[in-house]
């Protein structure tokens, strides 16, 4: 802890000695950089007249630094079929198909679209983009082809890299149908390259569409080295869409030397990562969780990376400890949304199996509740591991508010502290900073290296969303509180806070006293407007397997939540459901619940719900009232 400190000292007093000297070290140069930052707000430059290849970074340079045969990959196929590839393994795959795109013309600048199921191929397609200087963004294998095509439009890509379809609890997901149907749009894409995966029939497009392995059989063995590209720092890396508050996904864009050393120097802090680690992310490569912890954090630190392809509970609830068990897991880290779906199948399941490997727990994407906190605790790291709690966002691009492990000492529920280099503040509607244990904004005073760079075609958008609320601030969206530890207890999306009567009111506070009954599965608790309170409180709560009585039970949950925050916090309203909106990642969208109580009318861009059916009946149900 006191090394914590002393380190946070020296990178809030001299951010830019702190970070230029551990970009020299910790990144593989070809040309070194002179200029640590240039910051003209919201434009920030990090490293700028540097060279260097984020590609070469996590994979060449650990050939060379003796970790040849060290498996880099360690995957695992849904239908129960594994590979592990080594890192010089991956390099000559990587290299391989790096000169499958050069041969057809892309170069640095272009832009690729990847939709692929989490397969090997998925990180080799990113990271052979990377070595040549062509822009990705990966589209989550769960997302329509009208969302694939909005994104292909947005970005003007010229290439896609996809598969035949992926394996999800048993089904095959056909991608490559998708893209066909995104394609009668996009007269832009010239190629489309496919990696067999499930051999299922598919159409291809004579001249456009071409399969990976033929392309590559073509290339011979000279084909099995490619030179990484020697790009500037602030060369962009990658685009990735995220939903925002209008219809329209954003584009965050990030580049290559400042965010690979942010998703870098996380991974090492964050997880304690040590040479014979086995770690695990059980993100998809979609989000930005497998981007930043998948790909390129734990590959530029030299670990060995375990990915899955398919569901938690295929074939049965166990599949994740299974797994943790066979590969004899050291590290995991998943989100609560998991953690919460897994309590809710009883302790048989971990329990059958051996969870000794472990050492460190990780969490992400939403506060996680002091019930799933406790079970991540006891049941999976047998009150050995500590929990690290992890906040930060798309736009942040890596890790920026979580405990070290072993060190800080933990609050569940809290995310704790700051990483070194990261100055978050607390301010209020003004952008004046507030006392600790008030409820206010969440933003980051100064600029870091891993920051989004700007919304892709829209900097505009991006100066409006992030940089105005508070000027020269970057504003979060979340909302939040520091204690009297200089502790971050980060309540959700500031349009999730609610106000009633005069007391501000997380909907997260309320929705984790509603899942600690004994008869709620998940809640969802979003504000409705009230004629004298101003705003009251509407929860969405799915119940447990059994039979329940669900007027008697809504009179308890209501005395229930009374009694554990306050008269004040009482549901008026609570609706049953057999399920919750949310998106692919697991957040439930609590927009359309506002939407669903406040009016009739559902706007806006639904495309990362993940059922659309749980809306219709919601909306049917209060129709009906
Ligand atoms: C990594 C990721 C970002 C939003 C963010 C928060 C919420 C994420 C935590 C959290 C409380 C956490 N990126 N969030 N992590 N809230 N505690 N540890 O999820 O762009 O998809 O979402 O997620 O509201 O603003 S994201």
């Amino acid at each position: 802890m006191e090394q914590y400190r002393e380190m946070y000292e020296r990178a809030a007093n001299e951010p830019e000695a702190f970070w230029s000297e551990l970009a020299r070290n910790e990144l593989s140069w070809f040309e070194p950089f002179r200029k640590t930052l240039e910051w003209n707000p919201p434009v920030a430059k990090w490293f700028s007249d540097g060279k260097l290849n984020a590609c070469y970074n996590c994979v060449d340079r650990h050939v060379e630094d003796g970790r040849a045969d060290k498996p880099a990959l360690i995957w695992e196929g849904e239908p129960g079929d594994a590979r592990v590839i080594t890192y010089s393994e991956l390099r000559k795959l990587v290299s391989r198909f790096a000169n499958v795109i050069k041969a057809l013309g892309y170069k640095r600048g272009d832009r690729a679209i990847i939709y692929m199921p989490m397969v090997p191929e998925l990180p080799i397609a990113l990271l052979a983009c990377a070595r040549l200087g062509v822009i990705h963004s990966v589209v989550f294998g769960g997302f329509s082809a009208e969302a694939l095509k909005t994104r292909i439009e947005d970005l003007d890509a010229t290439l896609v890299i996809t598969a035949d379809g992926g394996w999800r609890r048993g089904k095959e997901v056909r991608l490559k149908d998708a893209v066909d149907a995104a394609l009668r749009d996009c007269p832009n894409v010239r190629n489309v390259i496919v990696h067999r995966r499930t051999g299922s029939q598919i159409e291809m497009q004579n001249g456009r569409d071409l399969w990976w392995h033929e392309q590559e059989q073509q290339l011979g063995a000279q084909g099995d080295t490619c030179p990484p590209e020697q790009l500037d720092s602030e060369h962009p890396l990658f685009v990735l869409y995220t939903s925002g508050t209008t219809g329209k996904p954003k584009g965050i864009l990030h580049t290559t030397a400042g965010y690979l050393l942010g998703t870098m120097m996380s991974t090492k802090w964050v997880f304690d990562l040590q040479e014979n680690d086995v770690y695990w992310c059980t993100a998809d490569v979609g989000w930005i969780t497998g981007h930043s912890y998948i790909v390129y954090g734990p590959l530029a630190a030299g670990a060995s990376v375990v990915m899955y392809e398919g569901a938690p509970d295929y074939p049965a609830f166990d599949r994740f400890w299974a797994i943790v068990e066979k590969l004899k897991v050291t590290i995991f880290y998943t989100s609560p949304t998991a953690i919460r779906a897994l309590v809710r199948q009883g302790d048989k399941w971990p329990d059958s199996h051996d969870l000794s490997s472990l050492r460190v727990l990780g969490s992400v994407g939403e506060p996680i509740n002091p019930a799933a906190w406790e079970w991540y605790y006891r049941v999976i790291g047998k009150e050995r591991c500590p929990i690290v709690d992890t906040w930060w966002q798309t736009e942040t691009g890596g890790i920026m508010i979580s405990p070290l492990p072993g060190a800080t000492p933990l609050k569940p529920g809290s995310a704790t502290l700051p990483l070194p280099g990261v100055v978050p503040e607390i301010v209020d509607t003004k952008g004046n900073t507030l006392r600790d244990n008030r409820e206010g904004y969440l933003i980051i005073r100064k600029p870091w290296p891993s920051m989004v760079r700007t919304i892709w075609g829209d900097p505009k958008r991006f100066e409006e969303q992030y940089w105005s609320k508070v000027p020269g601030a970057y504003f979060t969206g979340d909302a939040a509180r520091r204690d009297e530890d200089g502790y971050y207890w980060v309540l959700g999306r500031v349009d999730d806070v609610m106000n009633v009567s005069g007391h501000r009111l997380s909907t997260m506070e309320v929705e984790s006293s509603l899942v600690h009954h004994p008869a709620v599965a998940e809640a969802a608790v979003v504000g409705k407007p009230h004629e004298i309170t101003g705003q009251a409180v509407c929860a969405f709560v799915t119940l447990k397997k059994g039979e329940w009585d669900t007027g008697a039970l809504s009179q308890e949950l209501r005395q229930w939540v009374g009694k554990e925050i306050g008269a004040f916090a009482r549901p008026e309203e609570i609706r049953f459901t057999d399920a919750l909106p949310k998106t692919r990642s697991g957040k439930i969208m609590r927009r359309l619940l506002r939407e669903i109580v406040t009016s009739h009318a559902v706007t806006g861009d639904v495309t990362t719900l993940e059922d659309m059916n749980v809306l219709a009946s919601l909306s049917t149900q209060q129709d009906e009232e």
